[in-house]
């Protein structure tokens, strides 16, 4: 009889190094959204990759960074839990960024939470299609040489190039267990707040500078029609009036682009068609209000 594995693995790195393109690749399938755009994740996203004979339980999480405002501090919050949840931890570092992964591994959550803990480590090298291959073999070496971590795997995300040896070597690590969660279940959360995240996705891609990051966006209403499209009615919660008018732009252009490519979006990860209605409102400083975050799901039940 052969054993079957099971555990939970977190993504862990610095804002933008390609946690979630990671968990997209490994799961094949677009769960988690991915910008340009530092800081795109804002909380633990989990996914589930079940096989005959094992199920890892990915853990994305938001970007590793020293907070600044209550949402980045909620942010780390969701870090710290994956962390504490997982039973293997994958580090990755952005290979064109931060090559020797100075500004990740000096990192003081890293450098003194992280790298202490017992739980196996795995170091990914992510967006290697960016360097010479001499370079990455010698970033290899000086890694393994710090015996810091059970393996040092070379990827490139994007490219899904080398994505099954992190699989495989994620499997040798997993301790054994049966399964926690069916084997059709692809996650915990709604086709509601994939949907609001494919529209924060979409205001990342299309807006500037503070704009994004003062955003969040509610599901409203999300009505099933069996003989006509979907109703989805979102609320893009801001932080200032001015805000307001930037999302909307001149004569409501702005918003009505963020509304085709929102649809779009949604409309593939939906597979049906849907009618898309967006509004825009203003709540004072809501990422530093411990009410308005919690109503907007950003403090942990436990
Ligand atoms: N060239 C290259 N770009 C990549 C690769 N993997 C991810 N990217 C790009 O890096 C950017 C960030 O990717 P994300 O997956 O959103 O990064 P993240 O680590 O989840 O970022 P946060 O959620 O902000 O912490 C996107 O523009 C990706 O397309 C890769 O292997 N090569
Ligand atoms: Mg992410």
């Amino acid at each position: 009889m052969t054993e079957h594995k099971t555990g939970y693995v977190a993504i862990l790195g610095l804002p933008n190094s390609g946690k979630s393109t990671l968990l997209n690749a490994l799961l094949d399938q677009k769960l988690s959204i991915t910008t340009a755009k530092p800081q795109t994740t804002r909380k633990r996203i989990l996914g589930i990759l079940s096989e005959k004979n094992f199920q890892i339980i990915f853990l994305d999480t938001p970007g590793i960074l020293s907070p600044s405002y209550l949402l980045q501090k909620k942010m780390m919050e969701d870090v710290d839990l994956a962390v504490k949840d997982a039973d293997l931890i994958i580090l990755m570092i952005d290979t064109f960024d931060d090559p020797r992964g100075e500004k990740l591994l000096n990192q003081e959550f890293v450098k003194k939470f992280i790298l202490n803990l017992k739980k196996p480590k795995l170091l990914v090298l992510n967006k290697v299609d960016q360097l010479k291959q001499e370079k990455v073999i010698e970033l290899i070496k000086y890694f393994e040489s710090q015996k810091l971590f059970k393996e040092v795997i070379p990827i490139s995300a994007s490219l899904n190039f080398n994505i099954k040896r992190v699989k495989d070597e994620i499997i040798q690590f997993l301790p054994e267990g049966s399964k926690l969660f069916p084997d059709d279940q692809i996650t915990d959360a709604s086709e509601r707040y994939f949907v609001s995240e494919l529209v924060r996705e979409k205001i990342l891609e299309i807006y500037r500078d503070e704009v994004p990051y003062s955003c969040e966006v509610l599901i409203v209403e999300f009505k099933e029609r069996e003989t006509s499209k979907h109703f989805i009615s979102a609320e893009i919660v801001v932080e200032r009036d001015s805000q307001k008018v930037i999302i909307i732009g001149k004569g409501g252009s702005a918003i009505k682009k963020l509304g085709e490519v929102a649809r779009k979006s949604i409309e593939e990860f939906l597979q049906r068609e849907v009618f898309l209605e967006l509004r825009v409102k203003v709540r004072r400083k809501w990422r530093s209000d411990e009410n308005l975050l919690k109503s907007f799901g950003y403090t942990k039940k436990d």
